[in-house]
């Protein structure tokens, strides 16, 4: 399938879907999101894809929704089509992992994107930011959520208040970034974090992802209670019997993926 917002590659067990409006530094537009999400559709039923890498350009990963696109819209408008709902919690929903490798900007729902991922490894030169207050409107995919979840509430109401940025060192200080590499070689250590995240049984790994995201949905011990019923499941599967198989044997294990 060919897309005009987006370029769509496979590298291994790997999905590459590299967001591609250089001339908007890949501003979210209607068009993108849903190409984004016939990306990830093909890529979610793809067995032969374990882990999935969302990134940009150099210059930006993507700085925001589309403002010419969103400029001239209304409240009856906005609220009747349901702006943002359809599509755009495409990237949250994917239950297999998703890496976000962040170069240059990622602003109001570019960053909304990115803490959409379930790791987001940055380039030195990332800026993170909500900067949708400068713009008389307020974040709306996430941002005064995932944000104030993932930095807690002073750092998310400095960001979301004065619409700043930060880089990628504070970004990784107040715990939004996972890793922190030199712009290089961030493909690389996208690529070597995805593949190995794919080289684990699928199954187990899509449990450890929904079970680390129960913890923002739950209680603790509801969560734990969850936890510990999805690792008695694993136990289940053959992919169980071959790892620690592997182990005793002092072998490399060969997980069936499913
Ligand atoms: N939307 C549309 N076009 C954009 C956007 C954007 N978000 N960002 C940049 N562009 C365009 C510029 O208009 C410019 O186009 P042109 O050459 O035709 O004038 C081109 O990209 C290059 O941009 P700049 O010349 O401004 O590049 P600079 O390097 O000087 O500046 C900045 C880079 C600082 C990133 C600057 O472009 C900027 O401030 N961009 C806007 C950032 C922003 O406010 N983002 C938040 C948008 S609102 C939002 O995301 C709400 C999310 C709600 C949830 C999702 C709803 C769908």
């Amino acid at each position: 399938m060919s897309f005009a917002t987006i370029e769509l590659a496979r590298e291994g067990r790997v999905g590459i879907i590299r967001l591609n409006r250089p001339q908007a530094l890949n501003a979210l537009c209607d068009q993108l999101v849903a190409e984004l999400g016939s990306a990830l559709d093909d890529l979610e039923a793809d067995e032969n894809i374990g882990a999935i890498i969302l990134t940009g350009s150099e210059k930006a990963f993507a700085a925001g929704a589309d403002i010419k696109e969103m400029q001239s819209r209304g409240f009856v408008d906005v609220l009747v089509t349901d702006f943002i709902s359809k599509g755009w919690e495409r990237v949250a929903t994917c239950r297999k992992p998703v890496v976000a490798a962040v170069a240059g900007f990622a602003l109001g729902g570019g960053c909304e994107m990115a803490m959409m991922c379930d790791i987001i490894i940055a380039a030195e030169n990332a800026k993170f930011g909500q900067p949708e207050i400068t713009l008389g409107i307020i974040p709306g995919a996430g941002g005064t959520q995932r944000l104030t979840r993932a930095i807690g509430k002073a750092k998310a109401m400095d960001l979301v208040l004065t619409g700043r940025m930060m880089d990628a060192a504070e970004a990784e200080r107040s715990g939004l970034v996972a890793r922190i590499v030199p712009a290089e070689k961030l493909m690389e250590e996208a690529l070597a974090v995805a593949s190995r995240i794919a080289g684990f049984s699928l199954p187990i790994v899509l449990m450890a992802k929904e079970s680390v995201n129960r913890a923002f949905e739950s209680s603790l011990a509801e969560g734990i209670k969850f936890e510990r019923r999805l690792f008695h499941a694993a136990f289940a599967t053959e992919d169980q019997k071959e790892g620690m198989a592997a182990f005793v044997e002092k072998r490399k294990p060969a997980f069936r993926h499913r």
